[in-house]
């Protein structure tokens, strides 16, 4: 089994190609929840369901996240009662939140709300949420003010200075049901492409997680989500700066190396190799740019050839 430790969008594009390379039965993939929100008393799981949409081949290829072929008519309605409507939600996505706040109201966890959403997408692998526990990213300001992530991703565009973040419910969380075995057992274990701090963060802070991560560090690969100093979508970059780490994969190198034995990088970081070695983490060097499927297929290859 290959175990896959996954954020949102760059873990799903991944994904499409590890399941090129490797029957989707033989893959776990562990998500992140701290992005999950309520909103219009729905429990929305952004990065689990990037993950499913995508591997469904549903997802709205533009925007990398809810489903392709969207109305928003709901929406609409929202906005015209002045309700929020910052966070744009999907006549259909909106399908998802339903089912899943119905199922959790009747006492169904969210591992079991997700393995019935895989199936009825029919994706071939376990996809668990890290925890079954509340379990927030939370992003205090440099002005000060703590926002929920969301707020700071979409509503503030993620265009603003952080000061720190935090994952509230982390220590009270335990993980969910075959988290812990899906990294002690995995043949190896695959850090997405996913922001180090903010997607992969949050499954570290799950007591357990990480001691089991480090527990596999020579069978452990994390793909660098940092691209010649840049984050190829979303804020990576910039919140490494904002919190003290290099915007390099050197500085992805220094966050992974208790965890991760070795790094792919992309051919741009050709360079930085030794720098990264230097960190004690192998540098594998290939292209991570997943273009095209045919891409991300041949990243998911030479992942796995760099630890069996
Ligand atoms: N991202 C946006 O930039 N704007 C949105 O309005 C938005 C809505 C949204 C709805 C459902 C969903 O599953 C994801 C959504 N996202 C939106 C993306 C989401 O904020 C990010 O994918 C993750 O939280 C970060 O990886």
């Amino acid at each position: 089994v290959i175990c896959v430790l996954a954020g949102g969008v760059g873990a799903a594009r991944m994904l499409a190609g590890l399941v090129q390379v490797v029957p989707p039965g033989d893959i776990t993939v562990v998500g992140n929840v701290g992005d999950d929100l309520v909103l219009h008393g729905l429990h929305i799981s952004p990065d689990l369901d990037t993950v499913t949409y995508t591997l469904a081949d549903q997802v709205d290829p533009e925007r990398g996240w809810g489903l392709r072929d969207e109305t928003w008519q709901a929406m609409d309605m929202v906005g015209r009662y002045g309700g929020v409507d910052w966070f744009n939600l999907g006549d259909r996505d909106l399908g998802t939140h339903l089912y899943r706040t119905h199922r959790l109201s009747e006492g169904a966890s969210l591992s079991d709300v997700t393995a019935e959403i895989a199936t009825a997408w029919q994706l071939g692998f376990r996809l668990l949420p890290v925890t079954d526990d509340p379990l927030r990213t939370r992003v205090t300001l440099a002005g000060g003010d703590e926002v929920s992530f969301q707020e700071y991703f979409v509503k503030l565009r993620h265009d603003v200075a952080v000061h720190s973040i935090r994952f509230v419910g982390a220590e009270e969380a335990t993980p969910a049901p075959g988290v812990l075995e899906a990294i002690l057992e995995a043949e190896a274990v695959v850090v997405a492409p996913s922001n180090p701090l903010v997607s992969i963060g949050p499954l570290l802070a799950v007591p357990g997680v990480e001691d089991a991560i480090r527990a596999r560090r020579d069978d452990v690969v994390a793909v660098s989500p940092i691209v010649a100093g840049a984050a190829l979508k979303g804020p990576a970059d910039r919140l490494m700066a904002d919190l003290g780490h290099e915007a390099s994969v050197v500085g992805v190198a220094r966050i992974y190396s208790p965890i991760a034995g070795t790094l792919v990088i992309d051919d741009a970081d050709a360079a930085l190799a030794p720098a990264v070695e230097a960190e004690g983490v192998r540098a594998v060097t290939t292209s991570t740019v997943m273009a095209t499927p045919a891409v991300a297929a041949a990243l998911a290859a030479t992942v796995l050839g760099s630890v069996r």
